[in-house]
């Protein structure tokens, strides 16, 4: 069987899923907006569509225009990257309606994971730990709600069903303040999400953000490739990955992992998927699934030579899983630095033309990047334009090699957070390794007042 994909993103992870296509020798075709028409993975594509204006609810966000550019292509899969919509599940559903294959999990999972109210569900029942919470929705009457956040004690936290990725969520210190709270988080559920579903759960002061990959192939084999610490973070935006999460027990990993693959053969799992927890006091609670390909796979690559893209591909063509437990090694530690195009001050994007772009290389490095010199950062997308992946065989070998490649790095004619980045290489705390998800947000403002 000859097959023929679609990616349905840009960017650097587009060029990402055209290397691997390259590699096990599938044609692809890139779909691209107007602005991105003379992008480096558009012309060096093996073909290209053009699916609509720059807009992105226009053109990567536009469901009929995809699907027609797969059917006028001759395409039969369709790889949604990340972001965009790699979790939509009316997106896979309608290119499993047309016979198409999405490079994802079904469409059934997506929506299940979707819910949070189901996907803590899914979790509990399947053995994966999750945070103490209520059972269920959380019922209309107010007296019900209060004896609920009484049986979990204060603080807690009010959550969507329909949000997820710190969208729609409230922290309640107290009493006193629920009523307003979860008034006010439904109606922004209901107007944000569409489903004024709630949830709620013991607050968290001072977690880390660890998750874990897995890799299943709907056929009931699945891996786990470990986990990976996003602790370093700022407005829900990742700023620092890294593999593994330091000084978290590897028994506590693999314990925890083997429940994840459980929850994933009960729900009929297939592709790539990423379990978050939080992680306080030595034990790890669930908060959400991802069923896409993350941003920051490549730190779970260096560490286990497994490339996650490939078998993103392969699951997809119906191949088995070519892996066990056991054929999965770890190796030493990576750290990923994202290089955006931002303003270091305002943080906000900083789009337009890279006038020098010269990246680093050297041993243990990977970079990650669509950027070229003469290249336009358009303003219409996510800031990304690098991700620099340092790998050694320890932490601290892997800070070197990534500051070395944070002072070889040169750009111009954009503003970048390099900076930033090589300030947190020398950061006390993030070489202690650790750090909460508060630190950075807590540090910035610090450094802002100081
Ligand atoms: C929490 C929490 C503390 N306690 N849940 C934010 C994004 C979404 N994935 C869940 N989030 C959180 N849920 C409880 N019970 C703190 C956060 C949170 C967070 C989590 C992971 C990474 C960064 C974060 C930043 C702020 C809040």
């Amino acid at each position: 069987m000859t097959h023929k994909l679609l990616i349905a993103n840009r960017g650097e992870i587009a060029l990402r899923i055209q290397r691997a296509c390259r590699k096990l020798g599938i044609p692809h075709v890139q779909a691209c907006s107007q602005a991105d028409q003379e992008a480096r993975y558009v012309r060096e594509a093996d073909q290209s569509i053009c699916i609509g204006p720059a807009r992105a609810r226009d053109s990567y966000l536009n469901i009929p225009a995809l699907v027609y550019a797969a059917r006028a292509t001759g395409a039969d899969m369709i790889h949604p990257g990340y972001g965009f919509l790699s979790e939509n599940a009316d997106f896979a559903a309608a290119i499993e309606a047309e016979g198409l294959i999405f490079v994802g999990p079904p469409a059934s999972a997506i929506l299940a994971m979707g819910n949070k109210v189901r996907a803590r569900q899914a979790m509990i029942a399947a053995g994966v730990p999750c945070i103490p919470g209520s059972p269920g929705p959380l019922p209309p009457d107010a007296g019900e709600i209060r004896r609920i956040a009484q049986g979990i004690g204060y603080p807690v936290i009010v959550k969507a069903s329909g949000g997820g990725g710190g969208r729609g969520m409230r922290v309640v210190a107290t009493e006193v303040e629920l009523d307003d709270a979860v008034a006010l988080t439904r109606e922004e559920a209901r107007t944000a999400f569409g489903n004024p579903e709630l949830y709620m759960e013991r607050y968290l002061t001072t977690p880390r953000h660890v998750e874990l990959q897995v890799l299943c192939d709907g056929q009931g084999n699945g891996v786990h490739l470990g986990d990976r610490d996003c602790s370093m973070q700022r407005r829900h935006q990742k700023v620092i990955e890294e593999a593994p999460a330091p000084g978290v027990p590897r028994a506590l990993i693999e314990r925890v992992a083997a429940r994840c693959l459980d929850a994933c053969k009960a729900m009929g799992y297939r592709g790539a998927g990423t379990f978050e927890f939080l992680y306080e006091n030595d034990e790890l609670f669930f908060i959400e699934m991802n069923t896409r390909l993350q941003v920051e796979h490549p730190v779970t690559e260096m560490v286990t030579g497994v490339d996650i893209v490939e078998a993103q591909l392969r699951i997809a063509m119906g191949e088995p899983l070519g892996l066990t437990q056991a054929d999965v090694g770890f190796s030493g530690h990576a750290i990923e630095c994202r290089i955006n195009a931002e303003d270091p001050a305002t943080m906000l994007p900083s789009p337009g033309r890279v006038s020098e772009w010269q990246p680093p290389a050297g041993e243990g490095l990977r970079v990650d990047t669509h950027l070229h010199e003469g290249y336009e950062v358009p303003p219409h997308y996510d800031s990304l334009v690098a991700k620099l992946i340092a790998h050694g065989p320890d932490r601290a070998t892997a800070i070197a090699r990534m500051e070395a490649a944070l002072a070889a790095t040169r750009v111009a004619g954009i503003a970048t957070n390099i900076p930033l980045q090589a300030r947190l290489m020398r950061d006390a705390a993030f070489r202690a390794g650790g750090a909460g998800i508060n630190y950075l947000e807590t540090k910035m403002k610090a450094e802002a007042g100081a």
